[in-house]
């Protein structure tokens, strides 16, 4: 078995195959340290954790992690909170920096004696409707190489081999791009709030998310095509002063600004999930927006489907799970890029310059409405953002 890329769904899944004695190989594009330092995601549902702990993947976790249950909207209307442990199925996220989440991965398998080939890229499937699927690679000196496997896990992201080695007949994408940029921005400062802060303001949306007691990640709307690096870090603290509504409602705590990065808001779903022996999990399989917190939280369930059906197969000779895994994780797959998509049109005036721009901003501030006074909208709300 080989299992492309070093992300949550790989390292899961390697990690769930190798306990069960399926001998696998990890060909991670990045070196370890590039691996272990790459802050993405921070909150992690409760089914994440539920999978995580049943597998006995979650001490870090649970040690250093730390749950969060509110979110504060501010809008022109003034401001509101929802406690959403109380809403919905009364669940709640636990805010664990991702690169932690894949430090502890990656440790624990290979202190169980797992096999992961780092500065390895893998450049194509060949075969994977054939016989005996193969990826050829190249390491970091240029040198070229070859892995057979009786199966492939493209667990390599968006712009991974996986995606580019699918024939065009054999795979259906769907794709959207929301027309929403926001510069994502590491702060060495602490939380500002004690909830999740979602502005909405003329100016554009600004987000606030703690990471750690030092670390704050907080995302900021800005025009198409801005380099991530033209903006000083006084006009950042100043931009997020001023959507955030400082003046109102207290300053933020400012730090360094540590990691800057642009991210425009694009979703896409690949189906089916399976080419022949190759099987698609995590943002390979679906990219999804990160405004609604989904993506590693889809890596980690499909990892554990994938896996459940892969031992089905090779340890039990049951291939249905294999033949049904695409099955079952698209419906999950389309209700978290529905919330998703939900959630930019709550978070985002339209971004124009269509003629209706006026008509979706009402739609916009309806969402809002109904979310501040709507008991079963809180619920609906509620059950959506922690679920996956
Ligand atoms: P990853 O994490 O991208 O890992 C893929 C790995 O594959 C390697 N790779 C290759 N290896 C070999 N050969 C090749 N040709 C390769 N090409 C790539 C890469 O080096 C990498 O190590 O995919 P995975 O495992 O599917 O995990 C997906 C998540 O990382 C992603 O969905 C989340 O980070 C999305 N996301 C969030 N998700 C949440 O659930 N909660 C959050 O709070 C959250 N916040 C975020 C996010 C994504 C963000 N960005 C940067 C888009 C915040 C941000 C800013």
């Amino acid at each position: 078995m080989v299992i492309l890329g070093a992300g949550p769904a790989g390292l899961v899944l390697a990690n769930l195959l190798h306990t069960r004695g399926i001998d696998c190989v990890v060909l991670e594009r990045a070196d370890r340290h590039h691996v272990q330092t790459r802050a993405r995601a921070g909150f992690l549902a409760a089914n994440t954790v539920r999978i995580l702990d049943r597998h006995g993947l979650s001490d870090g976790l649970r040690r250093r992690g730390h749950t969060h249950h509110t979110c504060e909207f501010r809008t022109d209307d003034g401001r509101f909170r929802l406690d959403y442990s109380g809403l919905g199925d009364g669940e709640q996220h636990t805010v664990y920096p991702q690169q932690d989440l894949v430090t502890d991965l990656l440790t624990h398998f290979l202190a169980a004696g797992g096999r992961i080939r780092f500065e390895t890229e893998a450049v194509a499937i060949l075969d994977a409707d054939g016989d005996g699927p193969s990826v050829s690679v190249r390491t970091a000196d240029g040198r070229p190489g070859r892995w057979r496997a009786r199966y492939v896990a493209g667990c390599d992201g968006r712009h991974g081999a996986a995606r580019r080695s699918l024939p065009d007949t054999a795979v259906r994408r769907y794709h959207r791009d929301h027309r929403v940029t926001w510069l994502g921005l590491l702060a060495e400062a602490p939380p500002s709030l004690d909830a999740v802060g979602y502005a909405v303001h003329e100016r554009g949306f600004a987000g606030h998310m703690a990471r750690t007691a030092e670390v704050t990640r907080y995302y900021l709307q800005c025009e198409r095509g801005t380099p991530a690096d033209s903006w000083s870090e006084a006009r950042i603290w100043d931009e997020l002063d001023l959507r955030m509504r400082a003046k109102e409602y207290g300053p933020l705590r400012r730090g360094r600004i540590v990691q800057r990065g642009i991210v425009d808001l694009e979703s896409d779903v690949l189906e089916p999930l399976r080419h022949g022996a190759l099987f698609l999990a995590g943002d390979a399989a679906s990219l999804i927006s990160p405004s609604a917190a989904k993506g590693a939280n889809l890596a980690v369930l499909e990892a554990e489907l994938l896996a459940q059906a892969l031992t089905d197969d090779l340890v039990h000779g049951d291939p249905t799970g294999l033949d049904g895994y695409s099955a079952r994780c698209l419906p999950r797959i389309w209700r978290a890029q529905e919330f998703s998509h939900w959630m930019i049109g709550l978070l985002h005036g339209s971004p124009g310059p269509d003629d209706d721009v006026p008509y979706l901003n009402g739609l916009q501030r309806s969402r809002m409405t109904a979310l501040r006074t709507s008991r079963s909208q809180q619920d609906w709300f509620a059950e959506r953002y922690v679920g996956v």
